[in-house]
């Protein structure tokens, strides 16, 4: 008996990584014929609080081609899911330091960042 019940889950085992393995390659290979050029990247930058993360996100979601944009505030680095065909991260860039956010490549404009609310102001 116990050898059944041990063949049952060594079987079911097997069954179910070679589902995750399908799995896994389905998607890879659609990820390689898919005609939108989707890719991942991470651009830092400079921030304090929850009010930056929603006014970096917010700029970065309003560059066409970014599709999702998400801003760790422990780390500084925005996650970006962008249309590599559509945009760059370097106009993702651009348009957060138009917002007053230095970023690893761009300095935010002084004005801008004069007028942040004092909460933000992470050069302090
Ligand atoms: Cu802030």
């Amino acid at each position: 008996m116990k050898k059944i019940i041990l063949f049952l889950s060594v079987a079911s085992l097997l069954a179910i990584s070679t589902a995750m393995a399908a799995g896994t390659s389905m998607k890879s290979a659609m990820a390689a014929t898919g005609k939108s050029a989707s890719q991942h990247a991470m651009l830092k930058v400079k921030g304090n609080c929850e009010t930056c993360k929603a006014r970096i996100e917010k700029a970065a979601l309003a560059v066409k081609g970014v599709k999702t944009a998400s801003w760790d505030q422990k780390t500084g680095v925005l996650h970006l899911d962008l249309d590599g065909k559509t945009t760059s991260v370097a106009a993702v860039s651009k348009a957060i330091a138009k917002v007053g956010h230095d970023t690893q490549f761009d300095k935010a404009d002084v004005k801008v960042y004069n007028a942040l609310p004092s909460c933000c102001k992470y050069k302090n």
